[in-house]
């Protein structure tokens, strides 16, 4: 995301002008690159550099403060400073030796879990990692935003059986996850204790946090999981599909998977989450975006929803901020007019930004 604020004039700057702020210092902590803009023949140049911030490395969001004779001057055409287009984000290969190492990793371990994080969509890696899931036969887990990686139904998907699977593998794939709070920090008692780590970022500045990672595989997701695939092309292995890990993930997931179905059918007035989701499941074609926010509404939905496409859910995310659904629904709207897009909101997560409602319907936009 590229944010445009606005604020005073540059040459008032201590004044006191009309909305004079420093608008830069608040909003540092949570991008990764925030500038105001000093010269408009320079603009072109600011413009990249936030594009190259956000799309590069980690992606994450950018700000550029307009001052307002940043927005109102005008120059001459021939004075401005154009820049050539942003290349696409670079997709550094892991170490070799770190890809022999991940895969003699998995085929030591007895119940071994591949977690799927938003790293693989942003990274667009997910024919890789789907025919890497099949080839290995090794159960995955799906983060809230790498939902649709594998479409949700696929016989390989631990969600149903999540606490058990996180609880029990003797060993874990991150691949573009991180073990933030979302996964418990990789802790006990969420994880074994001596729960061993594989981990494949983009950014060697994540690796090891929280826990050690074993093997660590520094580089793009969709480059990194190809190298994986070229080596099991080599040297084919497959995860046992009798062993008793995955028996005993597919019980575990039927198990929870019935008594969330007597949830779904639950027939009592008035109707419970369970139930009032199954019934926006069943409306919805497969390629719809689901936007989610809210407490209960947000997890809850995760695991009544399903996604059958990468990128096609988005909500509270890593930081779990309420108050985003109305953007995030405008905007994927927006950039895809032809999809549905179904705005799943708690009634708090709706006030936050309410009256974004005023903006759908002048764009006459048809989020549902
Ligand atoms: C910006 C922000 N403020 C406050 C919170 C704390 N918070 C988390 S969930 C929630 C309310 C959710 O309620 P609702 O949207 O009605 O969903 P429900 O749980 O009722 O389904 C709040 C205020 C937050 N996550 N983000």
């Amino acid at each position: 995301m590229i944010m445009l604020g606005g604020a005073g004039e540059t040459t008032r700057i201590g004044m006191g002008d009309f909305q004079e702020a420093d608008l830069l210092t608040p909003v540092l902590p949570y991008a990764k690159f925030a500038r105001s803009a000093q010269s408009i023949e320079r603009l072109p140049a600011l413009v990249a550099e936030a594009a190259r911030k956000s799309l590069h490395g980690t992606p994450g969001p950018s700000f550029l403060d307009l001052p307002g004779d940043m927005i109102s001057g005008s120059v001459e055409e021939d004075t401005v400073q154009w820049v050539p287009r942003v290349p696409d984000a670079p997709r550094p290969m892991a170490d070799p030796q770190s890809v022999g190492d991940a895969l003699e990793a998995l085929k030591s371990s007895e119940s071994p879990l591949v977690i799927i994080g938003k790293g693989v969509a942003w990274s667009r890696a997910e024919e890789e990692v789907k025919r890497f899931v099949e080839e290995t036969g090794l159960p995955y887990l799906a983060m809230p935003m790498a939902k649709g990686i594998l479409p949700d139904t696929h016989d390989q998907a631990a969600a149903a059986a999540r606490s058990y699977v996180l609880q029990n593998a003797d060993l874990i794939f991150l691949v573009g996850a991180r073990l933030n709070w979302m996964l418990h920090y990789g802790l006990p008692p969420r994880f074994r204790e001596d729960v061993r780590v594989v981990q494949l970022d983009i950014n060697s500045e994540e690796i090891g946090v929280n826990v050690a990672a074993e093997v660590s595989l520094v580089g793009d997701a969709k480059a990194t999981m190809a190298q994986l695939l070229d080596a099991l092309d080599q040297d084919p292995w497959k995860f046992p599909d009798d062993s008793e890990w995955t028996q005993s993930v597919k019980a575990e997931a039927a198990r929870n998977g019935e008594s969330v179905q007597a949830m779904m059918d639950d027939d009592s007035t008035p109707m419970g989450y369970y139930r009032s989701l199954k019934e926006i499941r069943d409306a919805l074609p497969e390629d719809t975006i689901i936007v989610a926010e809210g407490a209960s509404t947000m997890d809850i939905s995760r695991t009544v929803l399903d996604n059958f496409l990468p990128r096609h859910r988005l909500d509270a995310g890593s930081f779990g901020s309420m108050g985003l659904g109305h953007g995030f629904a405008i905007a994927a709207q927006v950039v895809h007019p032809d999809k549905k897009v179904l705005a799943l909101q708690g009634d708090a997560a709706f006030g936050f930004a309410g009256m974004e409602v005023e903006v759908v319907v002048r764009h006459k936009l048809s989020i549902m």
